[in-house]
């Protein structure tokens, strides 16, 4: 059976036309700097993001990984929201591995920290705490609703850091998403923050790989730290060539994502059994179960594999479906009309 998975944008294959830059890449060792196809994905990264140099490497989680360690000293303290996806979903990465601290912070709806809670969490320069060197922000916001954050947001709270003497680090595993959302450049949102990791193997397709972007001095330290971590590739252009058709052609399309996960909402909003969070913002519909619905979410799950609909729960009576490349206008008809068989 011809699935249609809405797990995640992780779920995307490569196009046809990323298959065939891959069989055809031109590669070196990239652990010596000699890969030509990893160092121009570099380079367009940089420059696309507006920062002076970027570094690939295997997943989200690795670039958040080595990029906040690139900021932060053991015993430094991150000051990140309680929902972002690297205190919620990386294993706790940056505290085993880094010994950096967090301090969570609630998130506002949209996934925004608020500038009065990140002064209250302000170290003074007193011996017994940590010493607060980064704020880490999330754009677009998966777990609260794959919201977006504006460059005013973003630029607002790092005017008021900096001058203290912190850094922002950006998780934009979907920047781009933010940015067709907004119709803005990227740059506009990346501009405010030190350093920013965007995925390309979500939403633009790509089989594998994540980008760092940032000043010279912080890739280089993260280079060292991607090392340590284990991820340093050795003939990666195979992987960097469809992240370069993923920043040059995939970036442009994300909007029809968007268009038709509004679909889907509306499509699914005539549901009685579902109570859905909004229109969506970006290509993430989020909704939960009305409180009449007795089957599970896992009862759910399987009942909708039967017809062919891939999705999973993001909580005990809530669920998080997401549109991609591979997700097109009949299998938003098709997972409607599932929804409907299954739950009335
Ligand atoms: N998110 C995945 C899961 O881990 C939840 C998903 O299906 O959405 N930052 C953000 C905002 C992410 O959503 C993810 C992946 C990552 C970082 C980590 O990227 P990877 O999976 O490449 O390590």
């Amino acid at each position: 059976m011809e699935y249609v998975d809405l797990r995640s944008d992780t779920v995307t294959r490569p196009t046809p036309e990323m298959r065939a830059a891959m069989a055809n890449a031109e590669v070196g060792d990239d652990v010596y700097g000699d890969d030509p196809t990893v160092n121009r994905l570099q380079e367009m990264a940089a420059d696309m993001l507006g920062k002076q140099a970027a570094l690939f490497v295997p997943s989200g989680t690795m670039g958040n990984l080595a990029g906040i360690l690139a900021h932060c000293q053991r015993g430094d303290e991150v000051i990140l929201g309680k929902q972002n996806h690297t205190y919620l979903h990386e294993a706790g990465g940056i505290s085993v591995l880094g010994g950096v601290h967090s301090c969570q912070l609630d998130n506002q709806p949209d996934g925004s920290l608020l500038i009065s809670d990140i002064e209250a969490a302000l170290r003074s320069d007193d011996p017994h705490e940590p010493v607060t060197r980064l704020v880490s922000l999330e754009n677009t916001h998966n777990h609260c609703g794959g919201t977006v954050q504006t460059p005013e947001t973003t630029r607002r709270i790092a005017d008021f850091v900096h001058p203290r003497g912190l850094k922002v680090h950006l998780d934009g595993a979907r920047i781009f998403n933010a940015a067709a959302a907004l119709n803005v450049n990227v740059k506009e949102l990346t501009a405010p923050v030190d350093s920013v990791m965007f995925c390309l193997s979500k939403g633009l397709c790509a089989p594998v790989g994540s980008v760092l972007c940032g000043d010279k001095e912080f890739i280089k330290r993260a280079h060292r730290l991607r090392k340590m971590l284990g991820g340093g590739m050795r003939q990666a252009g195979i992987l960097a060539a469809a992240g370069l058709i993923a920043l040059q052609k995939m970036t442009r399309r994300l909007g029809e994502d968007h268009t038709r996960a509004r679909n889907l909402a509306e499509g699914l909003s005539e549901n009685h059994a579902i109570v859905l969070d909004g229109a969506p913002q970006t290509n993430m519909v989020f909704f939960d179960l009305a409180s009449h619905v007795k089957l599970s979410t896992a009862e759910i799950t399987a009942k909708l594999k039967d017809y062919g609909i891939l999705v999973s729960a993001s909580g005990p009576r809530r669920f998080r479906l997401v549109t991609h490349y591979w997700i097109d206008d009949s299998a938003v008809e098709r997972t409607v009309s599932a929804f409907r068989s299954v739950l009335q």
